[in-house]
């Protein structure tokens, strides 16, 4: 589903990020920005040595990546031109500042597309597998985030949430249809 919000269309759809046909892709990854599971694993598997390649040097040059910012990379093999890496909160029951880390997460990935010149980009949902944050909660917090920027700028043609699973999915396409 889609909707238009400022000129920016947002869309909501279930698959797999590595597939988008977006200028870039953002990744949920670690501080240590040297990969890991989910779906960090599978960008750099797609998109393959490059992606490590620049992100080791970012590490060597910045110590790697705290959560709620972001740094870019190449999009090396895969379809997109760059990857936004950035690292979301673990959830620790959600009295430690997770609500702002993980908008801090989409604000960042958003600053950095707008400086780069991106104008359509994927978002997976930052958080809700490994680093447990509750699905319900998170939704919110990424549309707050992103419909907050979308309400100030006009930098963007397309914003996609790509859902992995159905109850992200489901959760998205009634908070965007509500919109
Ligand atoms: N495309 C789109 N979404 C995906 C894909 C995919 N190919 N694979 C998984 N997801 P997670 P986190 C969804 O665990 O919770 C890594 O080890 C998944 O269903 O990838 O932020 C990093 O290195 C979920 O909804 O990231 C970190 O150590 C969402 O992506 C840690 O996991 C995020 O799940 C980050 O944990």
């Amino acid at each position: 589903m889609e909707t238009t919000l400022n000129g920016t269309k947002l869309e909501v759809i279930q698959g797999d990020i590595t597939q988008s046909s977006m200028a870039c892709i953002v990744n949920a990854a670690n501080s240590s920005l040297l990969g890991g599971g989910g779906v960090d694993g599978a960008i750099h598997r797609a998109g393959g040595r490059r992606i490590l390649d620049e992100c080791v040097r970012i590490r060597s040059e910045r110590g790697g990546c705290p959560v709620g910012e972001a740094v870019i990379t190449t999009g090396g093999n895969l379809k997109a031109q760059y990857v936004i890496h950035t690292v979301g909160p673990v959830w620790k029951g959600g009295k430690n500042g997770e609500a702002e880390k993980l908008g801090n997460c989409y604000r960042s990935a958003l600053r950095l597309a707008e400086e780069h010149g991106i104008s359509s980009l994927s978002f997976p949902n930052i958080s809700t597998g490994i680093y447990g944050y509750p699905k319900e909660q998170a939704v919110d917090v990424a549309i707050e985030a992103v419909t907050d920027v979308l309400a100030r700028k006009q930098a963007f043609e397309r914003i996609q949430f790509v859902c992995f699973d159905r109850q992200n999915y489901d959760l998205y396409v009634e908070r965007v249809g509500a919109l």
